[in-house]
Parts: structure tokens; C-alpha cells; sequence
């Protein structure tokens, strides 16, 4: 038989799914929940046939210059692939393979979630009951923005975008979207969604504004202090998609003079840091990275690595490859 590859995983991941691993390669696990150090990540990428890191492990040309003979396959453990130098990768003859689909549906939900949220004023009731300071009901009190009736900018209307668009449309918003490419008529029909042509455009006309872009060099401060400003003083931002398409500082300082209505934000610039200033703006609900995480989405996304894993192993082009031209 042939000599099964050997995997190293940066992190811990569901049982199911470490057990598979066990089961079809040689595999090196993680044993605690913590990120490689930057020398343990050298030592895996000298020593591994296939590498799957995940959005903590920053695989860049400085890594992949120390990369042994064998490290033939990156297969990430997850959608985005920011965390990894594509282009290096690949003129050295290394696959890249992402997870996409499978966490589709559980980062659309929680975008929902922080478009009722923010406007609806949920963490600002929720501190109220906490510390104990509800006085009764009055008609003025707690007064939030009514999101049906209301518009919806989506920049980025990959998978993603689309099961968004398709849950605030069942919630009464109008959808708009800015896209390289235009959708094709039919889907543009079926999510009643309006293409603009130019973000500057949109952005002054929205109500709600949601990314779900990849962060790549061309979409770095994609929402510059510029762009923030074009959006109107009563409108929400909604980031689950990258922390770096988002000027964080111009954000903070926005929030702050009120020049915008508040934020939702499960992603940041600096991951794990919150820039403070964010964290004591008001109007804003910030979460730690949690979009796609539910224990059914990550056990679909080890399946899927598996999937790539194997399929490139047994000579075959993985399902899930990712081209520099894709990105
Ligand atoms: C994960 C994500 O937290 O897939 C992505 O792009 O941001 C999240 O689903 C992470 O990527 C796991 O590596």
C-alpha cells in the first residue's frame, strides 16, 4: 500500500473529525487549543505532505519559503484564504484548497442577526435586564429603527451575500448589491436585488450596508474614512466577512461623533485585539469571530478539507481549489 501523507493540523477540531483524520492519513494533531508558534508552524510546513492551518495561522512567503520537498497541499480549514500567500504557494507548486459552501448558510445567519440586532437596540436591552435597571415600560423608551421597508446594500454577493439577500428580503428589505461581476438576470430577480454599478453610489443610499467581500490587496480599506462618510448619518454597518475591508479607526471615530447609526461587527482588523476605540463606541454589537461557528458547520468543514485531501492524494484535482485568478 502507499505510504499514507502526513497531515499536521494547527488546531484542534471537532472529534468526528480528528478521528477521521487518524483513520485515512498519518496525522499530526494539535493537543491544546492554541495557535502554533510561528517555529512550530516552520517545523510543520519542513516536515508535512499536507498542511491544514486555519485563520490563525498566517502562511505567508516567509513560511512557505521554508517549506519542505513533501508540502505539496494547504488544504485551509476554512472559506476566506487572507491568511495564506496564494500566489507564493502556488508558483512554488503547492495546492490551495478552501471550504467553501458549508458555512454559507450559518455566516448568513448571524449577519441577520446583527442587522436586527444593532438597529433594534438588543445589547443596549439586554445590559438593562443584567444590571437590573428596567423601570417599566414607556412608549419613548428603547426606541430602535424599523429594518422592513428598508434598504439593504450587500457588497460582496458571492454565496454569502445571496443567502443574505434571501433572509432580508423574507424580512421586508429592499436588496441592493455591488459585485465585480453582475449576477445573472434570473438570480437578480429572484432576490429582487438592484445592481450598483458604483459602491460610492450605493453606499450613499442604503440604509444598512453588509459586507461578505474575501479581503484581498484590492479590497484592503475597501470602506475607507472617504467611503464611510458617503454613507448617510442614519445608516447601519454590518462586517462579518474580514476586519481589514473596514477602516476600523474611521469607523470608531464615525460612531463616536454620531455621523454614523451604529455597527455590527464579528470581525476585526488586529484578531484577537478589539480596537478600543470601537469597543466604547456606541451603537455597536461586537462579536469574536463567530459567524460560522456552529459545531454542524465545522464538522462539514473538516469533511470538506477531508474530501480535498483525498481527492488531490489519490492524483485528482481537488473540489475546493483556490487559484490566484479566483482571488
Ligand atoms: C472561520 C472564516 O472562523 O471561513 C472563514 O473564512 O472566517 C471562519 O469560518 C475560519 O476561517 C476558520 O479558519
Amino acid at each position: 500500500a502507499r505510504k499514507k501523507p502526513l497531515v499536521v493540523v494547527t488546531r484542534r477540531l471537532p472529534d468526528v473529525v480528528e478521528t477521521r483524520m487518524r483513520e485515512l492519513f498519518e496525522t499530526r494533531l494539535n493537543t491544546e487549543d492554541r495557535p502554533l508558534t510561528q517555529a512550530e508552524l516552520v517545523e510543520a510546513v519542513k516536515t508535512a505532505d499536507v498542511l491544514v492551518p486555519t485563520v490563525t495561522d498566517r502562511i505567508d512567503a516567509g513560511v512557505l519559503s521554508q517549506a519542505g520537498p513533501n508540502l505539496r497541499l494547504v488544504a485551509n480549514f476554512g472559506n476566506g484564504v487572507d491568511n495564506i500567500d496564494v500566489d507564493t504557494a502556488t508558483a512554488r507548486g503547492i495546492t490551495v484548497t478552501n471550504t467553501p459552501g458549508v458555512l454559507t448558510e450559518d455566516t448568513a445567519d448571524m449577519t441577520m442577526a446583527l442587522i436586527l440586532s444593532v438597529p433594534r437596540r438588543l445589547a443596549e436591552g439586554i445590559a438593562v435586564i443584567e444590571k437590573g435597571e428596567w423601570h417599566g415600560w414607556s412608549p419613548t423608551w428603547m426606541l430602535g429603527h424599523r429594518i422592513s421597508g428598508k434598504r439593504l446594500g450587500i457588497i460582496g454577493m458571492g454565496r454569502i451575500g445571496q443567502a443574505v439577500a434571501r433572509r432580508a428580503l423574507a424580512f421586508g428589505m429592499s436588496i441592493h448589491y455591488h459585485n465585480r461581476r453582475r449576477l445573472g438576470a434570473e438570480v437578480e430577480e429572484r432576490l429582487e436585488a438592484t445592481w450598483w454599478e458604483s459602491l460610492d453610489q450605493m453606499l450613499a443610499r442604503m440604509d444598512v450596508i453588509s459586507v461578505h467581500c474575501p479581503h484581498t490587496p484590492g479590497t484592503y480599506h475597501l470602506l475607507s474614512a472617504r467611503r464611510l462618510k458617503l454613507m448617510k448619518k442614519d445608516a447601519y454597518l454590518v462586517n462579518t466577512a474580514r476586519g481589514e475591508v473596514v477602516d476600523e479607526n474611521a469607523l470608531a471615530r464615525m460612531l463616536e461623533a454620531g455621523d454614523l447609526a451604529g455597527a455590527g461587527l464579528d470581525v476585526f482588523e488586529h484578531e484577537p485585539a478589539v480596537n478600543p476605540k470601537l469597543a466604547k463606541a456606541p451603537n455597536v454589537v461586537l462579536l469574536p469571530h463567530m459567524g460560522s461557528a456552529t459545531i454542524e458547520g465545522r464538522v462539514d468543514m473538516g469533511e470538506k478539507v477531508i474530501i480535498n485531501i483525498k481527492t488531490f492524494m489519490d492524483g485528482h484535482r481537488p473540489p475546493d481549489r483556490v487559484l490566484p485568478s479566483m482571488l
